[in-house]
């Protein structure tokens, strides 16, 4: 049967492939609970040590599939909140909360919540020919899937502004120029690079990165004392970890380091 995310685990990476490609990877009801299963079991599977999210085709995700919610085409007015809330949202959240680094390969267009689903990840590596797309203001929306969030963190509000309210297409090189996103690759050197950053994360101290991801994404939200109280607490468990005890014997013996990820 067709999977709408295609998985694959290997060397302790899960690769998701979003997979309509004949719809530009836009997200229907399957797809997202296909992903979010997938995320689900990525958190509770010690054998995942890193995720690489990329999407089949010629396109990475255009968002909503627009057909499957035509408000012309039911009587009742949809409620898009409630699509928000049930979907989109958990997505966005479930990625944060991963303890596990999420690489996006962002393999061509990236639009709407496509193009913030991108930039919830962690690392965002783009294809040259990739663009991404505020597209919501189009068809009278607003950016959802973190986008009024990440957009204006990232960019600062005048970028964020004039993106959302144009839905001016952001080439790749720009989006990483403008720190938006990590790199920008040759396109067919994407999916190897990407594959080679996803297996050498996983090869890493993951618990320790779990916990760098966690400390960065704090930030925003504390100030300087309370981000060094922080610190202090996440620092206190990564001493605790194997990895740690492993990479300063390592070092001192001057050899690379197994790590474990606990
Ligand atoms: O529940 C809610 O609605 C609230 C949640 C909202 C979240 C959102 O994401 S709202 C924003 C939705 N997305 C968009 O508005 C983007 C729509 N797509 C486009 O603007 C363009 O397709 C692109 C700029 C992304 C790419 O353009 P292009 O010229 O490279 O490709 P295309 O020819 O437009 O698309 C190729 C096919 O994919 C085409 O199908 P066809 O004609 O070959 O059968 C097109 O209809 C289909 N497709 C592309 N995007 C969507 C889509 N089908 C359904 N939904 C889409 N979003």
């Amino acid at each position: 049967s067709h999977e709408s995310v295609a998985i694959k685990l290997e060397e302790n990476v899960l690769h998701l492939t979003l997979n309509r490609p004949d719809k530009l990877n836009s997200f229907n009801v399957d797809m997202h609970l296909a992903f979010r299963a997938a995320l689900t079991q990525a958190a509770q599977d010690p054998a995942v040590r890193a995720i690489l999210l990329t999407g089949a085709g010629r396109g990475f995700c255009a968002g909503q599939d627009l057909a499957e919610q035509d408000p012309a085409a039911s009587n009742t007015t949809p409620d898009l909140g409630e699509t928000i809330e049930q979907y989109y949202n958990p997505l966005i959240r479930q990625i944060r909360a991963l303890s596990k680094p999420v690489i996006c390969a962002v393999n061509g267009v990236a639009a709407g919540a496509g193009a913030n689903l991108a930039l919830a990840c962690d690392i965002v590596l783009a294809a040259r020919s990739a663009r991404f797309i505020q597209a919501f203001t189009k068809i009278g929306l607003v950016p959802d899937s973190g986008g009024t969030w990440l957009l204006p963190h990232l960019l600062g509000e005048a970028r964020a502004k004039a993106l959302a309210l144009t839905a001016a297409p952001l080439e790749a090189s720009t989006a990483a120029n403008w720190g938006l996103i990590w790199q920008v690759l040759e396109d067919d050197q994407l999916q190897a690079r990407a594959t080679e950053l996803a297996r050498q994360l996983a090869q890493g101290p993951t618990f320790g990165q779990g916990l760098i991801k966690q400390a960065i994404q704090t930030a925003s939200v504390n100030t300087l004392d309370q981000q060094l109280d922080l610190e202090r607490d996440l620092q206190r468990q990564a001493g605790c970890s194997e990895d740690y005890a492993e990479g300063v014997s390592a070092f001192l013996e001057k050899r690379p380091a197994v790590f474990k990820g606990k």
